[in-house]
């Protein structure tokens, strides 16, 4: 009966998120279908070892270049705010060391984009695709030590501004972002308080963090030049690689934070029918 209990209570947790969804702009549980997207350099749909379609940014070989990107401009309120979810995967880490803190092998990372200057957009190693993207915002889940950047560990996050690899504050990650796992972030504007926030939780199945990874006060509406923007994503390799994967995508175009990121095994849940145990059970209720 406690089992039970526990099926019914995540189908109920799905029926609220799937209500969440419907105010979402964007919204991908996975990417077998990326209608919406615009795929630019190496970025492809791929399937991952464990059977996923997912967005591969760049493959795990050296010197890669490539973002996905809203093919449509998002109208965000006059303040800009936005919520985001999603999850990432860093797999096949190789080719060179770190030199910093962070000798693990692998490089760039990812970065999260709002822009207005092109759906078409991306830079080679370091840049991590974004380098010179002008009024814009990113956030780097960076995993290479470049010291040019003034950067002082090889995993950490970043928040960047107009395509500036010189983060305008950054926060170092106890745990390697390439180390395979399956990691949610959510990012946050609140356009009233101007508060950027930025939380990354290892695992598929975590919960928004109460505290923010990292935070930032910056008017984006300035930053960005109009509030008709793109989103999407960017990453980079050099001589270090890796498959640099997004596993799912929510975005609401207001401050409206997600609290829980879709995922496989919720997914699996909802295959083998849990769904409708719930349904029997409101059934239930409204015939008692
Ligand atoms: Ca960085
Ligand atoms: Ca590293
Ligand atoms: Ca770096």
């Amino acid at each position: 009966m406690v089992t039970k209990h526990v099926h019914i209570l995540c189908a109920t947790a799905l029926f609220a998120s799937a209500q969440f969804a419907q105010s979402s702009v964007i919204d991908f549980d996975n990417f077998s279908n990326s209608t919406g997207l615009q795929l630019n350099g190496n970025t492809t749909i791929a399937t991952d070892d464990a059977g996923r379609s997912v967005l591969r940014l760049t493959p795990a070989s050296t010197n890669k270049s490539g973002s996905a990107f809203s093919t449509a401009l998002i109208s965000l309120g006059a303040d800009a705010s936005f919520s985001t979810a999603f999850q990432f995967r860093i797999s096949n880490s190789g080719g060179m060391f770190d030199g910093g803190l962070d000798r693990a092998q692998g490089a760039d990372g990812i970065v999260f984009v709002a822009q207005t200057v092109a759906n078409t957009a991306g830079a080679v190693g370091g840049g991590i695709g974004y380098q010179t993207l002008g009024s814009s915002v990113g956030v780097e889940f960076d995993t290479w030590h470049n010291s040019e950047n003034e950067e002082y560990d090889g995993n950490h996050v970043g928040i960047d501004l107009n395509g500036n690899m010189n983060s305008v504050t950054e926060a170092g990650v106890s745990t390697l972002i390439n180390n395979g796992s399956i990691w949610s972030a959510w990012v946050d504007y609140n356009g009233v308080t101007d508060l950027l926030e930025v939380r990354l939780v290892e695992g598929a199945n975590a919960a928004r963090s109460t505290n923010s990874t990292l935070s930032y006060t910056v008017d984006l509406t300035t930053v960005l030049g109009s509030t008709n923007t793109y989103f999407g994503f960017t990453s980079g390799t050099g001589g270090g690689f890796g498959n640099h994967d997004i596993l799912s995508w929510e975005l609401a175009s207001s401050y409206d934070p997600f609290n829980d990121v879709p995922e496989p095994s919720i997914l699996a849940l909802l295959s083998l029918g849990f769904v409708g145990i719930g349904a029997m059970k409101r059934r239930e209720q409204r015939a008692s």
